[in-house]
């Protein structure tokens, strides 16, 4: 069964601190890259819980995202058979552009006595700089910079960040988001990218220029929401 305690690593927290990972992204749609990098992440920092966090509207996306209730729901989807696993609403649920800092701020005032780890790949934590409040985001959690196949870590030297990140190893899963969506417009496979249920979550509601399923009485009652 997934979900396994990891061999431990160093704890700089007393014993019997929960350790909280946050994965945040914006998941369209989530595959198997995010899932592997999250659990290995979990196992080698020794971390209690996982906690994935949609964003509900990622700012600095220049092209149209899919709907915050679907990514959502895909998200669901993907995380439920890892019990270290959960998926939080508050950024889906929050109005307006969706920043990093506030969901940290949140976060922190809600679980004083938990150690919060951010964790992003290494093309997110390239790009830290450029979020809003960033230097307050690092204050607020620990951020984990994952390899991930094409980025190279090493950039971080020039940042001044490589001393204030935990840099952690993940096997190299060369699947992005946006060849996934392609794929799926292309009608080429994304059998063993993304988890089997969110492939037919997009089948069924016509996502990533898929044909949409005839949804007949089932669209008009949940009118697109609650609608996996
Ligand atoms: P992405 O759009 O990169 O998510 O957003 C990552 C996080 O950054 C989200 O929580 C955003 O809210 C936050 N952000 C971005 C920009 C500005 C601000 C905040 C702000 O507050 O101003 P993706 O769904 O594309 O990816 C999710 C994570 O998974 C990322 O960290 C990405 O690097 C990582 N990832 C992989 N890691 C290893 N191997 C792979 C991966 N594919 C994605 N194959």
């Amino acid at each position: 069964m997934s979900g396994a305690r990891g061999s431990g690593a160093d704890r700089s927290e007393p014993d019997g601190v929960r350790r909280l990972g946050i994965m945040g992204g914006t998941f369209d749609p989530i595959h198997l890259g995010h899932l592997v990098t999250a659990e290995q992440v979990r196992a080698d920092l020794d971390l209690d819980e996982i906690v994935f966090v949609p964003a509900g509207n990622p700012w600095q996306k220049t092209r149209e995202v899919t709907s915050a209730e679907d990514r959502y729901l895909m998200v669901v989807l993907a995380t439920a058979p890892n019990r270290c696993f959960s998926v939080s609403r508050m950024e889906i649920d929050a109005t307006g552009p969706t920043y990093t800092v506030d969901t940290l701020r949140q976060l922190r005032a809600a679980l004083p006595d938990v150690a919060l780890f951010f964790i992003t790949g290494a093309d997110a934590i390239l790009s830290i700089l450029t979020w809003r409040d960033a230097e307050e985001c690092l204050a607020l959690a620990t951020f984990v910079a994952a390899t991930r196949p094409g980025h190279d870590l090493s950039a971080l030297q020039s940042t001044g960040l490589v001393e204030r990140v935990q840099r952690v190893d993940v096997p190299a899963l060369a699947i992005s988001s946006t060849d996934v969506r392609q794929r799926f417009a292309a009608g080429r496979p994304v059998t063993y990218l993304i988890p089997q249920p969110v492939e037919e979550y997009v089948g069924k509601h016509g996502l990533y220029g898929t044909p949409a399923s005839d949804l007949g009485v089932d669209s008009r009652l949940h009118g697109g929401h609650e609608r996996a």
